[in-house]
């Protein structure tokens, strides 16, 4: 064998050592896609709705709303699907709604589903926040743990059972967050005895409005008996040589034939392979590149899975089509290489957030988002504070915008949450968050948390074990957390890959003095990577503007004290992106809703764009800068290098 040809097995050897890693849940969360084996129903619209009001919130359980249809045990509402439920009314309690909120909705289940055997019926929840429990024609079918993460069950039997009767589906989701949530929180009471009155309210020790409802899709989709359940796919290159390795997992058959084609974008097959586990060779390959880093963005190929199996009387075949992105992270002391070339994070901290819908998923927003971020010249972004919606991340990988994939640990400060089932917790939220996400070439680290009390004692023991279970799920991505830490308290920064820091010179610390900002951000900068020589991302930076407040000289919460805030952070950013800082990524993109108190004005307006997507005098700053950076650091083609409106 000679020297190219070994390292080729090297490299081969390396990815198959990859699918050791460990899968801790039973099953996959394969993205339900339409093929000519699956059909797909989507549930959004309209369903009748109703907020437990009762004292301790259990009356929909006492009574047990769920066993006939919910206009019958009182007043229901319209409540679309998918949409928070917070801002869609005029009432104030709805608003600021704590615990068990109920939506029902029947379902035309078409005939063929219902007479073919050999068909399973999917109930899929995209996500729902925070707590869910289903049941389908008043049966209970599952449950669910967490917010931002999508869950689902096979209905098949149960819709069977009685085929003249329409499908009742029933969600009950709760809201409330306690110390072993993810995010945390507290429920604290308030009694005022004089007056005779109580009520309570949630603490918790994040900026951000806790939105709740059905969030995402609801939807029905169908799969054979036989059927692909997961796909794990992991890409390298050598030369010009693409490799795909594969892992499919089967369900509902011992024996099966898998067949898988790799199909680029013209439709041509460049690879084929059989059997569940292999290695597919891209012969002239085209990577997937970051956008603004190379002319031909986000390249996809499709691999489709064909499984065909036998169970005696029949046989089944399910198709499954994976976007396959071929692409490579790594990091070193200084840099964050994608495809072996250096890559710099010109990017933003956003949230789903928006008027009317709060967090719901919403075609319009994602796609206008999507063009606000391209016309800045952004190529990144991190999804604070929680997992975003699928479909985001499709785009992403379409649209090469490279992606910092956070679950949803912020807020973690209170001692007790950094205790044994919160842990557990955390560990079960980073299982589903990889399961759901591995193989998106946009996502290139994992967050695992935001802003912790990283310097409490149990925080080293609570993040050496998340951060190396998560490493074991996914070698082949780095891993971090976002820190507020002081860089020689924090006690997860010796487990992670990357530095992300997060810092708010004269803004929270030394407020109206915009001086300071040179020397502290450098300071920052310097103690960190004395301290740990890894590469530094700035994953939060910035300050509030209300819209049309101006003043010079600048004063807080103009828009020109937004500007030099963000004008003197860059200053610091372009002496030590030379050196060791691999990235900015500001906050926020856009203005977003947060809890009503003395440090908010309707929501927190650090937002380069209104809540409204209007640019504010900082959205142009960013987009001079991200432009510069790209020409300089990309490989651009004439027509993107200088953007005729600039
Ligand atoms: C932070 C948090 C973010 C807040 C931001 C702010 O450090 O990570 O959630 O919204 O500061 O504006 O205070």
């Amino acid at each position: 064998m000679d020297p190219p040809e070994r390292l080729g097995m090297f490299r081969v050897v390396c990815l198959l050592a990859v699918f050791d890693a460990v899968c801790l849940l039973d099953t996959g969360m394969l993205f339900p896609r339409e093929s000519s084996s699956r059909e797909v129903k989507e549930l959004n619209g309209l369903w009748d709705f109703r907020a437990d009001q009762s004292p301790n919130r259990n009356q929909g359980f006492d009574r047990a709303w769920y066993k006939s249809r919910l206009a019958e045990t009182g007043p229901v509402i319209d409540m679309p699907v998918p949409a928070s439920y917070n801002d869609i009314t005029q009432d104030p309690a709805l608003r600021d709604f704590i615990g068990w909120v109920w939506y029902e909705r029947e379902v035309v289940v078409p005939a063929r589903w219902v007479a073919d055997g050999g068909t399973r019926v999917v109930l899929r929840v995209g996500s729902a926040h925070y707590y869910s429990v289903v049941w389908v024609n008043g049966v209970k079918v599952t449950e669910h743990d967490g917010g931002h993460l999508p869950f689902e069950v096979e209905i098949g039997s149960l819709i069977r059972k009685d085929p003249t009767v329409p499908c009742r589906i029933t969600i009950a989701v709760n809201n409330t967050l306690t110390l072993e949530t993810l995010p945390p929180g507290t429920i604290q009471h308030m009694d005022d005895l004089k007056a005779s009155f109580s009520f309570f309210v949630q603490n918790f020790n994040f900026d951000f409005f806790n939105y709740a409802g059905i969030h995402r899709p609801v939807l029905l989709y169908t799969t054979p008996k036989a059927y692909v359940d997961d796909i794990t796919v992991v890409t390298d290159f050598l030369d010009n040589t693409g490799l795909v390795k594969y892992n499919v997992s089967v369900q509902g058959a011992a024996n099966a034939t898998l067949s898988v084609t790799l199909i680029d974008k013209d439709g041509r097959c460049v690879a084929t392979s059989n059997g569940p586990a292999g290695v597919l060779k891209v012969v002239d390959v085209k990577l997937w590149w970051p956008y603004l880093m190379h002319e031909n963005p986000g390249y996809l190929y499709s691999m489709e899975v064909r499984l065909t199996a036998a169970d005696g009387k029949s046989t089944f075949e399910d198709v499954y089509s994976l976007p396959v992105g071929i692409r490579t992270v790594s990091v070193t002391s200084t840099q964050f290489l994608i495809n072996n070339k250096p890559f710099y994070f010109h990017g933003v901290n956003k949230h789903e957030d928006s008027d009317i819908r709060g967090k719901g998923l919403d075609w319009p927003l994602i796609v206008k988002d999507f063009n606000l971020m391209k016309w800045l010249g952004a190529n990144s972004f991190r999804t604070s504070h929680y997992p975003y919606a699928e479909e985001i991340l499709q785009m992403c990988d379409r649209h090469g915008i490279v992606v910092i994939d956070e679950c949803p640990g912020v807020g973690i400060k209170d001692i007790r949450s950094f205790g044994k089932a919160s842990l557990t917790h955390h560990l079960v939220v980073m299982d589903e968050l990889v399961r759901r996400d591995k193989n998106h070439p946009s996502v290139v680290m994992w967050s695992v948390a935001n802003e912790p009390a990283a310097e409490m004692p149990p925080a080293e023991f609570y993040f050496k074990t998340l951060i190396q279970h998560t490493k074991a799920l996914d070698p082949t991505r780095p891993v971090t957390y976002i820190t507020a830490s002081n860089y020689a308290r924090d006690k997860g920064a010796p487990y992670v890959d990357v530095i992300c820091v997060n810092s708010y010179f004269s803004w929270y610390h030394d407020p109206g003095h915009l001086e300071v900002i040179p020397i502290q951000l450098n300071t920052q900068f310097e103690n960190w990577y004395g301290k740990y020589q890894k590469p530094i991302i700035q994953s939060e930076y910035g300050a509030d503007a209300v819209p049309g407040l101006h003043s010079d000289p600048p004063v807080m919460f103009t828009e020109e004290y937004q500007k030099v805030v963000l004008q003197s952070y860059h200053n610091v950013f372009d002496q030590k992106r030379k050196q060791y800082v691999i990235g900015e990524l500001i906050w926020n993109f856009a203005d977003f809703m947060t809890v009503q108190g003395i440090l908010r004005v309707v929501g927190n307006k650090k937002g380069v764009f209104t809540r409204q997507r209007q640019p504010k005098a900082a959205a142009f700053i960013l987009r001079e800068r991200y432009w510069r950076l790209a020409n300089e650091t990309g490989r651009l083609p004439p027509w993107t290098k200088y953007p005729c409106s600039l």
